[in-house]
């Protein structure tokens, strides 16, 4: 392939891109977050997030056990086993403060527990 067709389908390529992302872009884009499931806590204590913004919440179990991942009123129960990565997608919409837990029996209280809050 010669030098100018490689560049002419690079110019293709990128044309089609920005067609794509032109056409089919969210209003908002999603808010990434990663969480990290221990034994037996969670690397953080709070997330922040705005409301009406779609988050992609990446959630890694890097303990030896089976952890869990609940958001009181947003996201429902769901366990995530040892080495596992899960992701959950939610779109908070209201203002306020809620609590994350891993839903195993007794985690919540040995301290797998923190605070999503969530701004205007
Ligand atoms: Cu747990």
């Amino acid at each position: 392939m010669s030098i100018k067709r490689i560049i002419l389908c690079l110019l293709c390529l990128t044309g089609l891109l920005l067609a794509a992302c032109g056409k089919d872009a969210p209003a908002q884009t999603p808010l990434e977050i990663k969480l990290l499931a221990q034994d037996i806590k969670f690397d953080v204590k709070t997330l922040t997030a705005k409301v009406d913004q779609p988050v992609k919440l990446t959630y890694i179990n890097q303990g030896s056990i089976d952890h869990a991942f609940k958001i009181e009123g947003i996201v429902d129960e769901s366990k995530v086993k040892p080495g596992q990565t899960h992701l959950f997608e939610f779109t908070p919409t209201k203002v306020g403060q809620f609590k994350f837990v891993c839903a195993m029996p007794g985690h919540e209280p040995a301290g797998m527990v923190g605070l999503l809050i969530v701004e205007p």
